[in-house]
Parts: structure tokens; sequence; C-alpha cells
């Protein structure tokens, strides 16, 4: 039987274990190869003192170009450690998942370390390999390429990458099958959502994580978007919305409460109200679960979308509350209907306001998202956005806005 080392590295949240390995760890399995994890970013974190994980983290986020002589020998050391674990499961083949642009330098300085060391096929994926190589150290030599993962590859750090969604893909190249999505073929989505093998937490326990308040793990509803925001990469990430069947969503949901004591589902949807109707068939069968003492503690988070009074009503927020709606990360973006209109957003400031009496009145807390600096917004919309604060400060106070996150973007789209 081939053997599958599903390598996970920093920087990524130690609050829950890492999606992808998750997940792709029962794909590998399911064509019949023996597959394990090894979080590396945890790993990491047990070996490192506090001071040098601080500095570590700076340097994989390109704050720093150089860490200390001292975090140098640290974390040569821990891939020394690391290694010896590598090398007794001796794997055929090793996948390195790339979470976002803040694990590319992580991602170089374990391929520099495990390339010459470690005779496996190596392969990486994730949202970060498509990064601009400018942001790994050596700028002169790496932006002669357009992605880090054409860098990777062409300087024979890795042997494969795979771009895009990975549950299909991965599939595909380990079969030895040409695939979209494969060395700079352009990736096509995951075909059927349902169809995917449900994550396994196999040597990732959530308990193991540094959760916040509860146990919790990412989950997958949908991939894609039913919006097109001017400013958003999502529509360009997954060109179609696709959706799970509700029922078999909350059937993995219980199985992580029963397994592995999971209270928390942290959605890593775009919106986890994209689809009306998924979402109250969601909700129907959470409340239905949580009838049972043993899920009552069951609860939800995720990104959502402010619905005008026309698509909702306040039997949908009811529901929502028996379903374990626990937190709403929410991007209104502005509080003037002109810049939210140009944005493709088109509720009115009356929606927000029932939005947040729903959630007050159900005890939903927010995290509302707003930008400052939109293209054409002026001194005058910027007032509205102060109104905004004081117009809802009570429900801050009373704990349902959690936090408003003020933050500035790009324009992908409609950019005139
Ligand atoms: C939840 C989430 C977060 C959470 C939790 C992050 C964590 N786990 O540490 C929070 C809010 C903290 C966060 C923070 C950030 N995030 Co974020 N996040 C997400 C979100 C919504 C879900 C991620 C997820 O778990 N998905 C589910 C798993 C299964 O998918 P996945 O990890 O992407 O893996 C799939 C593929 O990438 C691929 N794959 C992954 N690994 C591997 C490995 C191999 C070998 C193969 C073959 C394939 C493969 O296959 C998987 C299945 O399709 C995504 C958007 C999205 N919907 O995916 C953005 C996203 C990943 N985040 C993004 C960004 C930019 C960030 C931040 C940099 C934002 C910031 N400026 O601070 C930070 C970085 C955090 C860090 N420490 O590095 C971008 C990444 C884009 C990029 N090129 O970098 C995304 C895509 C959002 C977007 N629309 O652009 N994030
Ligand atoms: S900003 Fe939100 S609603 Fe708009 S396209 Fe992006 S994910 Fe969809």
């Amino acid at each position: 039987m081939k053997r599958f080392a599903f390598i996970n590295i920093p920087s990524q949240e130690l609050e829950r274990p890492p999606a992808a390995a998750a997940l792709l760890s029962s794909v590998i399995r399911s064509i019949g190869w023996d597959c394990r994890i090894f979080d590396f970013n945890l790993f990491l974190n047990d070996s490192v003192d506090k001071q040098e994980w601080i500095e570590l983290e700076q340097y994989w986020r390109c704050k720093i170009d150089i860490i200390s002589d001292k975090t140098r020998k640290k974390l040569e050391d821990t891939f020394d450690l690391f290694q010896s674990e590598l090398n007794q499961y001796a794997p055929d083949w090793i996948g390195i998942s790339v979470f976002s642009r803040f694990s590319t330098v992580s991602c170089l300085e374990l391929l520099k370390y495990l390339r010459p060391r470690i005779n496996a096929t190596i392969m990486i994926g994730g949202h970060g390999i498509g990064a601009w190589p400018g942001s790994l150290p050596n700028v002169e030599e790496n932006t002669k390429y357009k992605t880090i993962a054409d860098y990777l590859k062409e300087e024979n750090y890795i042997d494969h990458y795979i771009v895009g969604d990975g549950e299909d893909t991965i599939k595909e190249l380990l079969n030895g099958n040409r695939y979209p999505g494969i060395d700079g073929l352009p990736p096509v989505m995951v075909r059927d959502l349902d169809a995917v093998p449900l994550p396994s937490y196999t040597s990732i326990e959530p308990l193991k994580y540094y959760y916040t308040d509860e146990p919790g793990v990412y989950i997958t509803m949908s991939k894609g978007c039913v919006r097109r925001c001017t400013f958003c990469n999502v529509p360009d990430l997954w060109p179609t919305f696709s959706i799970r069947d509700p029922k078999k969503l909350v059937d993995e949901i219980k199985k992580n409460k029963l397994e592995y004591q999971v209270n928390l589902t942290h959605f890593t949807d775009s919106l986890v109200n994209g689809s009306m109707k998924h979402f109250r068939q969601l909700n129907e069968h959470l409340a239905e679960l949580k009838k049972d003492e043993r899920f009552k503690p069951l609860k939800y988070m995720g990104q959502f979308i402010c619905r005008t009074q026309g698509e909702q009503t306040d039997k949908d927020w009811e529901l929502m509350h028996r379903g374990g709606a626990n937190l709403l990360v929410t991007g209104f973006e502005s509080f003037s209907e002109r810049v939210r209109k140009h944005m493709g957003k088109n509720y009115s400031n009356d929606d927000i306001a029932f939005h947040f009496e729903q959630s007050a009145y159900h005890g939903i807390k927010n995290i509302a998202l707003m930008f400052v600096g939109y293209p054409i917004e002026t001194a005058e919309d910027h007032e509205y956005n102060k109104e905004f604060l004081y117009k809802f400060q009570k429900y801050a106070r009373s704990g349902s806005i959690h936090m408003v996150r003020w933050g500035y973007t790009g324009m992908f789209r409609d950019a005139k």
C-alpha cells in the first residue's frame, strides 16, 4: 500500500484542526492509499518558546526578512525532529498544504530542508501557491516566475502542484492522470461536493488544538457565491455556486460531536445563507437534532449576507436560533446605500437595522465587516459610516455586535 504524508504548515490558526488535511486525507484513503497527517504548525508550536513563535510568525508573514540565529537554530532542530517522524512513516508521496500567502515562506523553508534529505515525490496545493513569488526571500532569482508554484517546480523543490480545489484533482494525480489544476493546467471546481468522503481527524483531533470557547472544526457547506461584489475574489476562485445536501451536512456535524466532542462548526462558506432554501433546511435539521440533550450545545458560526426583509422574516431568525447560530461574520461594508449599491449589495439601511434587531433578540453575535476608502466613497458617505457606529452602539454594548472590523480592499472587477 502506498503511503502519503500530508503536511500542514504555518501560518495557520491553532484554534482548530487544519481543514484541508482532514478532508484530503480521507480522499487519499478512499483510493486505497494509506495517509498520515503531520501538522508541522502544531509541532513547531510545541517546540519553540513564545518569543521564537512570535518572531517566526513575523517571518512567515513577510514582516521581517531574516530571523535571529537563536530562532534559526531552533527551527533547524525542529526540522530535524520532524524529519525523523516523517522517516519513521517512510512516505512514498508528500503533500504540503499552503493555506494562504502567509504560508509561502514556511513552505520554502521546509522544502529547502526536506528536498535533499527525503526520497519521496513532493506536491504542494492550497490557495497560497498562486501568490506572487516576490514575497519570498531572493526576489531577484524568483520573480522570473509568475507564481510561487511555478518557481518551486522550475527550481526543483517540488515534483507537482495542484491549483484550486483538491478533492478530485489529488485523486487524479495519484492515479497518474492528467487533470485540470495539475502542474499549470487551468483548474476546475470539485465535481460533486456530496460525493466527497467526510473529513477524518485522526492524529489532528480537535481537542488537541487551542480552542477559545468550544472544540470546533471547519466544515464546508458550499463553495462559490451567489453574488459578484466588485471587490471580492470569490467568484474568480469558484465561478459557480455549489452546495451540499443539508441533511448529509447535519449527519457530519452529529458524527463530529459523537466521535470528537466537537460543539462548534465553523463554516468555511463565503455565505452560510447564500441559498435561503438550503439554509432553512440546515437550521431545521439542526433544530431537530438539538432536541436530543446530547446535541444541545451544538452551535455554528460563519460568513453571512444581510438579507432584505422581503427575503426573510423573523421566523427565519427564530429558526436560526434553534439551529444553533452563534456568530455571523457579516459584510455590511458601508452604511452608505450609494456605496453598497456600487459594490453590488442591494439591501437597505432598514434591512441592516432589522438584521441587528433580530440578532440581538435571539442572542446571536455579529462581527461586522466594514470598509474605509472604497474607491467611490466621499466624505458624505463616510458620515454614514459614523452614523452606523452611533446608531448600533447599543448592540455593541449588549454584546450582540462582537466586533466591527474596518478594512480596505482592492477591486477585482467593474473598477470604474
Ligand atoms: C476560514 C478561513 C480563514 C480563518 C481560519 C484560517 C486558518 N485555518 O488558520 C481566518 C479568518 C483566521 C483566516 C485568515 C486568513 N485568511 Co482565510 N480563509 C478562510 C476560508 C473562508 C476557509 C478556509 C478553509 O478552511 N477552507 C476549507 C479547506 C478544506 O479548504 P482549503 O484549505 O482551501 O483547501 C482546499 C484547496 O486549497 C486545496 N488544498 C489545500 N491544501 C492542499 C494540499 C495539497 C497537497 C493539495 C493537492 C491541495 C490542497 O484542496 C482543498 C480542498 O479543495 C478561505 C476561503 C474559502 N472559502 O476557502 C479563506 C482564504 C483561504 N483566506 C485567505 C486569506 C488571504 C487569509 C489571510 C491572509 C487574511 C489576512 N489578511 O489576514 C489570513 C491568513 C491566516 C494565516 N494565519 O495565514 C484567502 C487566501 C488567498 C491567498 N492566495 O492567500 C482565502 C482563499 C479567502 C479569499 N477569498 O481570498 N482565514
Ligand atoms: S463579498 Fe460576500 S456576497 Fe459579495 S461576492 Fe464576495 S462572498 Fe459573495
